[in-house]
């Protein structure tokens, strides 16, 4: 038996810092036009999809800063692509810096959501893993403020039932740390839904920029292996205000093997029949019931915190 979903990621080129949230919602649109064209169930946009990936400079004003981020989800600029993405009866996965008010108090994270064929919000993610720094690093050609700007996300990693299978979402940074799949494997993830913008030299250890292609496919190969699900991965991509980014946006099966990969730095979509079945057969390989001896790993297995340094 196959459980086929068509998946379309609509990897994007630069976003200029002025560019406008509409004109942006019209290129992923236009993006959603040619995944329906092509038959899909699903597209995946990237992280921070609506605009500049504002962290990389620094920004002092605070009303500045709120003007990078969504209120609402969908707000006005935003509600044109749930209604195309609903007439053409097509889920997506869109990341967006996320405002919000709780506990009476301002939130920012770096957030993403699924949303289903019918238009209607299926789940909601923050990101967990922030990389970057808080302080001002002239030093370096370009900021990475993440840690500035977001809160650590506050939600655990999650999984919903949606698209015929078990689908969970990380956010970028994420996707380095094997926690983030095996968590979502262990809540039954079948596909796992991954935006991001990455730098092609990290300023702080530039011997690394020689494997940055390989790293970013790496830790998305080995994590579709060892839990045994489907990963789409989709870059904001290109010379984004004066930041060389990757592209390299990518469905890899369980099996570990990229069945499909963008060639450009820009807009660009590239669709695959992922069979979710395919996720069974590698779970049942592994078979993490009875195979995963937690209990002989040890108390640090078990711990919740990471170990503090020596
Ligand atoms: N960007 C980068 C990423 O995790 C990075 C930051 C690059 C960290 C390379 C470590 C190594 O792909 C975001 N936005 O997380």
């Amino acid at each position: 038996m196959s459980r086929i979903v068509t998946i379309g990621a609509a990897q994007s080129g630069p976003i200029l810092r002025e560019e406008s949230r509409s004109a942006v919602v019209e290129r992923q649109i236009q993006q959603l036009r040619e995944a329906h064209r092509q038959g899909c169930d699903l597209v995946v946009f990237p992280e921070v999809a609506l605009t500049a990936f504002f962290p990389h400079w620094w920004i002092e004003d605070e009303a500045e800063l709120d003007a990078w981020f969504e209120r609402e989800m969908p707000g006005p600029e935003t509600q044109p692509l749930f209604d195309e993405a609903a007439r053409l009866g097509i889920g997506f996965h869109l990341g967006y810096a996320e405002l919000t008010f709780e506990g009476g108090k301002k939130r920012r994270f770096n957030s993403a959501i699924l949303v289903g064929k019918d238009g209607q919000k299926i789940g909601h993610f923050r990101k967990i893993h922030l990389p970057g720094h808080v302080e001002y690093r002239p030093d370096n050609p370009f900021q990475n403020l993440e840690k500035r700007y977001f809160e650590f996300g506050d939600r655990p990693f999650e999984t919903w039932r949606a698209f015929g299978g078990v689908v969970g979402i990380q956010i970028c940074n994420d996707r380095r740390w094997s926690e983030s799949y095996r968590l979502l494997a262990l809540k039954g993830a079948e596909l796992v839904l991954i935006g991001y913008n990455t730098p092609d030299h990290i300023p702080e250890h530039p011997h690394m920029d020689r494997l940055t292609n390989f790293q970013h496919q790496l830790c998305m190969q080995s994590g579709a292996y060892q839990n045994a699900c489907w990963i789409v991965a989709v870059a904001k991509a290109g010379i984004e205000e004066g930041v060389s980014m990757i592209g390299l946006s990518s469905i890899i099966a369980p099996s570990g093997e990229i069945v499909a990969q963008t060639k450009t730095l820009g807009d660009e979509l590239i669709v695959h029949a992922c069979d979710l079945d395919d996720s069974k057969a590698y779970q049942e390989l592994f078979e993490f019931g009875t195979n995963r001896r937690i209990q002989h790993y040890g108390p640090i297995a078990t711990q919740a915190a990471a170990v503090p340094p020596p």
